[in-house]
């Protein structure tokens, strides 16, 4: 049976953050878009994964008009907690930037903009599989997939792969194309949804004898918290009583009392730093975790999504609506110039807060002597605090 052939301006792989805002901000711009997403709508809704905006992040979602919600449920955060030595040190990012970020579910920005796009009459196929990205490498590039209506092909002018980091696209683009940069950390999260009131209005970030903890939250019943763990942990052996023993140890500290909670979800999380260059082969573009993948200590990954999709939204516009292509000839360089600032911020913080086991007495010192400098030195807050709020967008 023959497929059926369809045509849009830009044909979305992925509705992950990424793919979602990309669409948005073209319907924006009067372009069309189609997604295929692989998944189905219930499932890419309830997906747990990150939960802190950066400041811009969460002023262009309200003022693209997909904010209403986080403005209502959002939980600004001022400011941020570093545990050691049992003691608490306060990052006032306001004091120090000017601006703030917001706790605001990564799943429901995504169910925020999955109901814009279809209110909107956008296009979202769920549930789309065998995807296959097709002649991106000449001026008619298309989408091949398969659904319950058989065979189906979405021509397109360009093709924008945000289909995450175990995606098509980016395998896609041919072996000689494409630099992989990779690193593995020799440790994971076990994170945990919980309901239980914040034990403290901010986060907390721990670095404790026994390994990094994280104190986050959701709303103010629901906590977010993880635990540093093996990458291959076995969740098995991690009962809930073992996890709430573990979690008061590291985060033990004067005036933070952790209240015990029913956990609703468990999970272990590997770490790892990766970088795709170039993010673009002929008109295929990666956007989100499909480039790249930063370990989520500095709260990093949905907000890189976000400002991917920024500069190629707006030099798609300028391509297709002006016939410019200087800002699509330069979008993998302004990326991976953003996306290895975040790389760096991701990686220090990580190396800052974990416990590595083949640290030496000396290695040791040193990360405390670090985090002493970072909590004492207004110049070295003010570092941390302008990465963490966000860097500019695009
Ligand atoms: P996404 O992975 O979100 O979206 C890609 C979409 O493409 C998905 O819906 C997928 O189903 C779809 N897709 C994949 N293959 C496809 C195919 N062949 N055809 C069609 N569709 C396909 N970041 C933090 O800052 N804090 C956290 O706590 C945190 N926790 C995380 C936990 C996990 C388990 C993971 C994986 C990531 C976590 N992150 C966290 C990072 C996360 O926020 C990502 O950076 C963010 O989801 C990136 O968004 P996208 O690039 O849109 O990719
Ligand atoms: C979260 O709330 O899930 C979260 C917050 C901060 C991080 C990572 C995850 O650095």
């Amino acid at each position: 049976m023959s497929a059926t052939r369809e045509r849009t301006q830009i044909g979305i792989v992925g509705a992950g953050p990424a793919g979602l805002l990309l669409a948005h901000l073209l319907h924006l711009a009067g372009i069309s878009t189609v997604i295929l997403e692989a998944r189905a709508r219930a499932y890419v809704e309830s997906r747990i994964r990150a939960g802190v905006l950066e400041h811009d992040v969460a002023a262009l979602l309200v003022e693209s008009g997909v904010g209403e919600r986080l403005q209502r449920e959002g939980l600004p955060h001022h400011g941020t907690q570093l545990l050691f030595g049992g003691t608490l040190h306060r990052i006032d990012f306001l004091a120090l930037t000017g601006k703030h970020v917001t706790v605001y579910s990564q799943h429901d920005v995504v169910q925020d903009l999955i109901a814009a796009r279809l209110a909107a009459g956008g296009r979202i196929v769920f549930e789309a599989a065998e995807v296959t990205p097709c002649e991106f490498r000449t001026d008619r590039p298309f989408l091949r997939y398969r659904d319950a209506g058989g065979l189906h092909e979405l021509a397109c002018d360009i093709i924008a792969g945000c289909d995450g980091f175990h995606g098509v696209c980016r395998p896609a683009m041919p072996d000689a194309h494409v630099t992989l940069h990779e690193r593995e950390y020799p440790f994971g999260w076990l994170g945990i949804l919980a309901e239980t009131p914040p034990a403290s209005e901010e986060l907390i970030y721990a670095n404790h004898e026994r390994g990094f903890a994280l104190h986050s939250m959701r709303s103010p019943t629901v906590g977010r918290l993880y635990l540093q763990c093996d990458p291959d942990e076995d969740l098995a052996a991690w009962s809930d009583a073992r996890i709430w023993n573990e979690l008061r140890t590291r985060l033990a500290c004067e005036g933070v009392t952790l209240h015990e909670g029913r956990v609703l979800q468990k999970a272990v999380t590997a770490m790892r730093s990766f970088v795709a260059e170039p993010m673009q082969c002929g008109r295929l573009f990666l956007a989100g975790d499909a480039a790249h993948i930063v370990p989520p200590t500095g709260a990093k990954g949905l907000n890189s999504a976000v400002a991917d999709v920024v500069v190629l939204a707006r030099a798609l516009q300028a391509f297709l609506c002006r016939g410019d292509d200087t800002g699509l000839a330069r979008y993998s360089e302004i990326g991976l110039r953003r996306i290895w600032k975040v790389q760096r911020f991701s990686g220090w913080m990580t190396a800052m807060l974990h416990r590595f086991h083949d640290a030496s007495a000396f290695d040791r010192r040193v990360q405390l002597a670090e985090l002493d400098y970072v909590t004492g030195s207004r110049a070295a807050a003010t570092a941390l605090a302008e990465n963490y709020v966000g860097l500019p967008l695009g």
